[in-house]
């Protein structure tokens, strides 16, 4: 077997780092960071480095699996689609199409299937029972961009390699490697913010590495960042700091009448940061030459994701950071075309049946899905597709997902395992090797903190008769239009073919009343997803337009640059990016205002009493990768963080086990004391509890963490966003002796 040499960005978390496969055969023998590569420049982590063990993974299904009398037996593609079609024309005939719901999971982010086709899947199922991981992660950013900016996907990032000063919330880019702020080699670039004479302060209820390594930490109470983030506002306005406004925003002084109750002093308590360190990081925010407020999951996975998605963005502005270098930017991503604008932004196209919480980007909340399957009457889910999810593990209250994916009358999973989820499935369709698949980020070359270009092509053929993600999602879509024996080839057609149209006939676009066919003959590519790339790469912001710019980019182009394109530091954009009625930034959205009520309210019921907390290990990834040998070992543990004090008080010692209750259920975990928590908060990782019957991973499954979405309650979201709140969960402790 020869030894081959392959380039490809790690598709595991949004950093997209460039690595070099060494393959014996088909086998991987050596993963390193790839020096050459243009953003990352060598760096990788240690899930990068096991990108062989997880692509090998024993526990990956080979072939599909079809439940026949309780138990998966394999079959062949045909029989599992043609099991996928007896299934939903069932259920379709019983109860109508809203009676399907489909859920896409976080990695379907990460590959290049899912952009091209989940949105063509929901469109086909016809259904509005569409949920994602997003209402369990950054929905609020989506909200609140979409209602300042006018585009959900419009969300500036820190400009990470020029700002000097960062205030960073909610985040732990030394665990996470940094999540809607693209930066290889994040904890690098903060070591390098700080030798420039930058600053950076973190604000955690845990004091994190990425803390260690800041200027200054403070500890903030579980769910008070968006007061915090009020009396910050509060303060510019109270001191005459608010900087130089671009006359590209309006809204200020409604901003400034509505921060007027949030002064820090009322703020101080419920945040557990005194007045005076409230006003001085405000002054501090101001004097800074250029600085970047950024904030993550700590903060949107909260009750007030979405405020303190937009006040972090106010800040911005009124310290005039926003679009200016130094500041938080809009990155230009090579597959977005400025001039195929969107609808303007709403949320509450629909709402959800039960609850009613309002759609948000086509999606209702994760958190109602469990509801939603449960309940009697028109509209009751009956049946799910599931694309690259685990939301049995990933939802609050998982458990009571579990319990109803088991009453569904049919459930199919696009995913390479049988876990908490999938072992519902009547048919699970896995995917082939990461190895096997082209990789292009759509998603994370719009978050750089520098523009890029990345493509990887497949280093390894598919086996005889497997299908790509791809084409098992196409078969699904064809399914889900009952033409399921048409020729996957005449749906791309399709696809492409209306694409080509919009451009062709939208103002500002470099191929303007060109033919159609004529564009067609010239795209490039392999498969269907080469090509899409190469269709939006062309009709990007740095394309060829089809020849209508000589030297502008396309597919050729990323296949020449296997260590990938730079396209240069961010640039001010704010103009070309806003997508309001008015064309300006709104600062003060009446949507968002419309919540404010909600905060007050919470500030004023504040009561003492443990809340749980989420966390990150850069040896995890959410649920799906405890199942690697060596990225489960030494610290990499599901324990629950907790102050000595607290421990103390609870007569408990590290290694001994507590109970935690809340409203939704309980479970018993070995506590571990360190004073990096502040008292009264505890912390617990998501993604453990891998003891369920009915999977099969086979290292998962002899891990000893709990599920700590058994304790997350779906009854409490954040309003705006319909998004999950897995921090500051109000839950009570209790030692229990620990053999029992
Ligand atoms: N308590 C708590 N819960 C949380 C969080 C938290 O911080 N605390 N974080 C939330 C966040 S940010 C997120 S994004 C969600 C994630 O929620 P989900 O996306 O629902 O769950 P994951 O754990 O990412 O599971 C991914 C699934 O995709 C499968 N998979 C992996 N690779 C592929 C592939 O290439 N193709 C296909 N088709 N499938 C694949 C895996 O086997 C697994 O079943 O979890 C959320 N849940
Ligand atoms: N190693 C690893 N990397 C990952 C993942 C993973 O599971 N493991 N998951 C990926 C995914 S899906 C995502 S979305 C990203 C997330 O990326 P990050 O947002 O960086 O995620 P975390 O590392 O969980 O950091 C969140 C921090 O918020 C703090 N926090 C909790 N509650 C609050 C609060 O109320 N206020 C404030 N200010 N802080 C709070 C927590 O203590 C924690 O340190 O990471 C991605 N990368
Ligand atoms: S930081 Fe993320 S992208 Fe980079 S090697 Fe690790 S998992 Fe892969
Ligand atoms: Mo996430």
């Amino acid at each position: 077997m020869p030894t081959t040499t392959h380039f490809r960005t790690c598709p595991l978390c949004e950093a997209t780092c460039g690595l070099r496969i060494t393959l014996d055969g088909d086998r991987v023998t050596d993963v390193r960071g790839d020096r050459d590569d243009v953003f990352s420049l060598g760096f990788i982590c240690p899930k990068g480095a096991k990108l062989g063990d997880l692509d090998q993974d024993p526990d990956r299904l080979s072939a599909p699996l079809v439940k026949r009398d309780g138990e998966f037996v394999e079959v062949s593609w045909e029989e599992a689609f043609a099991e996928v079609e007896r299934g939903l024309a069932a259920v379709r005939e019983a109860h109508g199409h809203e009676a399907v719901a489909l859920y896409l999971g976080n990695p379907s982010v990460h590959a290049m299937a899912g952009p091209v086709y989940n949105a063509v899947l929901a469109k086909a199922l016809g259904t509005r029972n569409v949920y994602s991981a997003s209402t369990s992660d950054q929905m609020p950013k989506h909200v609140s961009c979409g209602y300042m900016f006018g585009d959900p996907q419009a969300i500036p990032v820190p400009d990470l390699d020029r700002t000097d000063y960062l205030l960073m919330l909610g985040a732990n880019p030394l665990e996470s490697n940094g999540s809607l702020c693209t930066a290889p080699d994040f904890p690098g670039r903060l070591k390098k913010l700080r030798a420039r004479g930058g600053r950076f302060v973190v604000i955690d209820p845990r004091r994190t590495r990425t803390a260690d390594l800041a200027d200054q930490h403070l500890f903030v109470r579980p769910g008070a960042d968006a007061v915090l983030l009020f009396a910050l506002v509060h303060t510019l306005f109270d001191e005459g700091l608010v900087g130089d406004v671009s006359p590209l925003v309006t809204g200020v002084d409604e901003l400034r009448v509505l921060a007027g109750k949030f002064t820090p002093e009322a703020a101080a308590e419920a945040c557990g940061i005194d007045a005076q360190t409230i006003r001085q990081t405000a002054r501090d925010l101001a004097a800074a030459p250029t600085a970047a407020v950024y904030a993550r999951i700590g903060t949107t996975t909260a009750e007030f994701g979405t405020l303190s998605s937009w006040l972090v963005d106010a800040l911005n502005a009124l310290t005039g950071n926003l679009d200016r270098a130094g500041g938080a930017m809009f990155p230009t991503s090579a597959t977005r075309a400025a001039y195929l604008r969107r609808r303007p932004f709403r949320t509450g196209r629909w709402h959800s049946r039960v609850r009613g919480f309002a759609e948000t980007l086509g999606e209702l909340p994760v958190a109602t899905l469990a509801e939603e399957i449960e309940t009697p009457g028109e509209g009751q889910i009956r049946a799910l597709f599931t694309v690259a999810g685990n939301p049995a593990s990933s939802a609050p209250n998982a458990p009571r997902i579990a319990a109803a994916l088991q009453t569904l009358e049919f459930m199919v999973s696009v995913d390479p395992y049988v876990n908490e989820t999938t072992r519902h499935a009547n048919v699970i369709l896995p995917p082939p090797r990461v190895l096997q698949s082209p990789h292009f980020d759509f998603a994370f070359t719009a978050l750089g903190v520098r523009n890029f270009a990345n493509f990887s092509p497949p280093a390894l053929p598919l086996p005889q008769g497997r299908p790509s993600e791809a084409a098992i999602l196409a078969r699904l879509v064809l399914i889900a239009s009952a033409t399921p024996t048409a020729d996957p080839s005449g749906l791309e057609e399709l696809m492409l073919g209306g694409l080509l149209a919009k451009a062709v006939a939208a103002q500002g676009s470099p191929v303007l009343g060109r033919d159609v066919a004529e564009l067609r003959s010239q795209i490039d590519g392999d498969g269907p997803l080469e090509r899409w790339l190469d269709v939006l790469l062309r009709l990007g912001p740095y394309g060829d337009g089809f020849g209508a710019v000589p030297d502008g980019l396309r597919l050729q182009t990323l296949l020449d640059n296997p260590h990938g394109v730079d396209l240069g530091a961010l640039q001010p954009r704010l103009a070309e990016v806003l997508s309001t009625e008015d064309g300006k930034v709104q600062l003060c959205p009446a949507e968002l205002a419309a919540d404010v009520p909600r905060l007050l309210d919470w500030l004023a019921r504040q009561k003492p009493g443990f809340v749980l907390i989420g966390r990150r290990h850069l040896r995890s990834n959410n649920s799906w990768m405890h199942n690697i040998p060596a990225l489960v070992k030494g610290s990499n543990t599901c324990t629950l963080h907790i102050n000595p004090a607290d421990a103390a008080k609870l007569e408990v010692t590290t290694g001994q086990h507590v109970r935690l209750v809340s409203r939704t259920g309980s479970l018993e975990v070995a506590v571990e004391e360190t004073d990096k928590i502040m008292p009264g908060v505890v912390s617990l990782p998501h993604g453990w509890g891998h003891d369920t019957p009915g999977t099969r991973l086979s290292v998962a499954g002899s891990t000893t963490g709990v599920n700590a979405n058994v304790i997350t309650d779906e009854s409490v979201i954040d309003i705006p966003s319909g998004n999950a709140v897995f921090n500051g969960v109000p839950v009570a402790l209790e030692a229990v002796s620990p053999s029992a």
